[in-house]
């Protein structure tokens, strides 16, 4: 055992003091024990063993129900290095401020160490971390979500390294005042207190995969992104690997787990990530990415066997639901899921619910956490130690007009400034509002642990020192009509445009795609829309760029990406530039 962490593992419990310590070593007894521990305290609740083997609900804190991006923080030493969209605050204002909430903290419960493993055990780009967390709950959504236990020990011991990322997570009491998600850079250190909820507390996930990952590969040369990884294979036996970045409840579990309409062809999509990717350079000058989890941490309205039947099998069972409802037989059920919600249904706070309240029965942001292997579409590829190459990057988001269904960068660094000046609608995985229109960088904003304007240009410098950079793409499932209803079908058919993309990557399009001022999109003969049912009109407005929308939404993001000062890549002003007079000439010629 790592004397480093056993140190460690001493200080912070002289801080905390926990009744007990727990070493996790990721067994199934361990497990096994833990649940029924959480079963008998009341924090979880075992379902119907008929419908959902081995599955379980828990119910948050009403108030602790998504990431509170207000009270995440980037504790750089100096302000600049957390940049513009990131909230600052000083390394010692945490000692003075955030570092008295773990005093005594851990009184009266068990602080396990969650030792865990990013990427597969083997691979040469995956990282360790270690978690200390008052939360049995946390210790089992680890559990599935990373290589969790004596495998990450294990491997530092293997590799003779001493490099892991300490995370201290605690409870507190669990009052938004109190809640602070705090990530030092420069150590690579997180705290977390105060909250339960999924990113906030699985420190592997956003708190290292991402922020403290994005600046980790910043001065090693590689990148951590919010993307899932899938897999498109072809009638003629081609295959491909696709990234797509779209910002949280945007569709990334879904496209990555988009059950093909096509398979009898042998158009066939199997999933490699469908949260995170760690991208590196690789010796034939691609791009390869890996997941560095090992579950998925997936939202569940809107999940059914129409929409996405992969995910449907992967909860069937193993499965621990966050703030879904509860039927009197034990079963789950959630808004958009493929049964009328039955009666005497409890919702997600465990009171009597019924449609005539108005309120909905599952927490919009309920999730359901599986462990990969039960995805019945996991790519054979989906641990290799290598990763795979990507072919192409997909920038997504929720945009009810503007933006067109699917557009293809003109290059890398074009590539590059549509994902800096991506927005979408806000979602309920975030407190706030939902719906607002915001720039998204990448679906990157609340999570690229340093100044985005730096983060720009290394997205710059990757693809410079990629000999083949994938293509880059930008994608819209989410336009709507006049009535607000969305005009694409999306889930399964969301393949047409996978197509499509495949088409242009290998040059195979000259008939299907039109050159508009702010990138390539497909023509109406170029997209397959056979037996969709869509009009004419839909289909025009899924594919039209307006030039009055367009001028506003440069201009916005003109002004987005002027917050970055010196720090603002020259390429990105140049591309601004380039599309203003992209869109100016539209209008001379009309
Ligand atoms: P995070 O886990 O928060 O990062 O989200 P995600 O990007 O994985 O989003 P997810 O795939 O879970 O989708 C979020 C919501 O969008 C769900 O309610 C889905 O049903 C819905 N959704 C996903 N894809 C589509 C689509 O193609 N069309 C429409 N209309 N809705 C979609
Ligand atoms: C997201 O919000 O992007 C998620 C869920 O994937 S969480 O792990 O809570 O960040
Ligand atoms: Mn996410």
């Amino acid at each position: 055992m790592s004397a480093s962490i056993e140190r460690w593992v001493d200080e912070v419990a002289r801080t905390t003091h926990p009744d007990q310590i727990v070493w996790c070593d990721g067994s199934d007894a361990e497990i096994e024990r833990l649940n029924s521990e959480m079963v008998a305290g009341g924090t979880l609740i075992h379902l119907n063993g008929s419908k959902h083997p081995n599955s379980y609900l828990h119910r948050s804190d009403p108030q602790d129900v998504a990431r509170t991006e207000q009270l995440t923080f980037i504790c750089s030493e100096r302000p600049e290095d957390a940049g513009p969209t990131n909230n600052w605050m000083s390394p010692r204002e945490a000692q003075e401020r955030v570092w008295p909430l773990f005093s005594g903290a851990m009184k009266g419960r068990t602080m396990y160490v969650v030792p865990y493993i990013m990427g597969p055990a083997t691979a040469l780009s995956s990282r360790v971390g270690v978690e200390l967390t008052d939360s049995p709950y946390v210790v089992a959504n680890m559990r599935t979500m990373t290589r969790m236990g004596q495998v990450a020990l294990d491997r530092l011991e293997r590799t003779g390294s001493d490099d892991w990322v300490p995370g201290i997570h605690s409870m507190g009491d669990l009052s938004p005042v109190r809640r602070f998600i705090l990530h030092f850079p420069e150590t690579r250190t997180i705290w977390s207190v105060g909250s339960g909820y999924g990113g906030n507390a699985l420190l592997g996930k956003k708190c290292f995969a991402l922020r403290i990952a994005s600046v980790m590969g910043r001065d090693q040369g590689w990148m951590a992104e919010h993307m899932l990884i899938l897999e498109l294979s072809s009638p003629e036996g081609d295959v491909m690997y696709i990234a797509g970045a779209f910002p949280s409840a945007c569709g990334k579990t879904n496209l990555a787990m988009l059950r093909s309409p096509l398979e009898h062809e042998g158009w066939r999509v199997r999933t490699v990530g469908e949260d995170i990717a760690w991208i590196h350079v690789g010796a034939d000058g691609r791009l390869w990415a890996i997941n560095p989890e090992s579950g998925y941490f997936g939202v569940a309205p809107g999940t059914s066997s129409k929409t996405n039947p992969n995910a449907m099998a992967s909860v069937r069972q193993d499965t621990i639901f966050t703030n879904v409802a509860l039927t009197p037989e034990g079963d789950v059920w959630w808004e958009g899921i493929d049964t009328p919600p039955p009666s005497g249904l409890l919702d997600w706070q465990g009171r009597a619910w019924s449609p005539s309240l108005g309120t909905p029965a599952a927490h919009p942001n309920a999730r359901f956490t599986s462990p990969a292997t039960n995805n019945p579409a996991l790519s054979a590829q989906w641990e290799d130690s290598e990763g795979v190459p990507l072919s192409a990057i997909l920038f997504g988001g929720r945009r009810a007009r503007t933006i067109p269904i699917v557009s293809q960068s003109f290059s890398w660094q074009h590539g590059v400034y549509m994902g800096a000046s991506m927005a979408s609608e806000t979602t309920a995985a975030a407190t706030g509002q939902v719906g607002v229109v915001r720039r998204d960088p990448m679906a990157m904003l609340p999570f690229c642990g340093y100044n985005m304007g730096d983060y720009f240009g290394h997205w710059l410098e990757m693809g410079a020192n990629a000999a083949i950079p994938p293509a880059v793409f930008q994608v819209n499932w989410f336009r709507r009509d006049a009535d607000g209803r969305f005009l694409w079908p999306g889930f399964g058919e969301n393949l047409r445009v996978l197509r499509w993309v495949r088409d242009q990557v290998l040059g195979r399009n000259p008939a299907g795609a039109r050159e508009t001022p702010i990138g390539i999109v497909p023509t109406a003969q170029g997209l397959d829309v056979d037996g969709l049912n869509l009009s004419s009109v839909a289909l025009n407005e899924l594919l039209s760029v307006d030039r009055g929308d367009w001028a506003s939404e440069a201009d916005e993001q003109g002004s987005f990406l002027d917050q970055f000062g010196d720090h603002l890549p020259d390429e990105l002003r140049r591309e601004h530039r380039a599309l203003l007079d992209r869109l100016g000439a539209v209008a001379a010629s009309r």
